[in-house]
């Protein structure tokens, strides 16, 4: 999951883990508490409230050690970074899908692009369908959308 963020989120963790790895010295191979991630959150320019906060320590320390490593704290926000991605993906599908089937027509494509001011032709659309549409049904289930029915096509071969 940490293989999903990119080189300047890993300096911001990095950045921030250094900060509040008060045994590690500045160096990666410290733990930090998890009575910090408040702060770190702060650092990070996420503005949470504590009962935020506190779920988020729920998630991240599980069988409350208190404390995380380094590649814990990365797989932390790689995982959270998909998620977020994915939820955004969601709404995303939820907008286009007009007649809220779970599928996506080349119409709805159309409509919903002019919605934001991007005229393409049914064609146009057709093929934008045509690069997602996995099993080849000429529509694009919320599997197709979020990229996941490509994984497990992958799986099953
Ligand atoms: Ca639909
Ligand atoms: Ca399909």
């Amino acid at each position: 999951m940490a293989d999903q963020l990119n080189e300047e989120e890993l300096d911001e963790l990095r950045e921030a883990f250094r900060l509040f790895d008060k045994d590690g010295e500045g160096r990666l191979d410290g733990k930090i508490a998890m009575a910090d991630f408040g702060g770190i959150m702060h650092f990070l320019g996420k503005k949470m409230t504590p009962t935020q906060i506190e779920d988020l320590i729920m998630e991240a320390d599980p069988n409350r050690r208190g404390w995380m490593e380094f590649w814990e704290f990365l797989e932390f926000f790689g995982k959270r970074k998909v998620e977020e991605e994915r939820k955004r993906r969601m709404i995303c599908f939820k907008a286009f899908d007009s007649d809220h089937d779970g599928t996506l027509t080349a119409a709805e494509v159309q409509s919903a692009l002019a919605r934001r001011g991007r005229l393409v032709t049914l064609k146009q659309a057709e093929a934008i369908i045509r690069r997602m549409d996995v099993n080849g049904d000429g529509q694009v289930s919320l599997d197709e959308f979020l990229g996941t029915a490509k994984e497990n096509a992958a799986g099953r071969r």
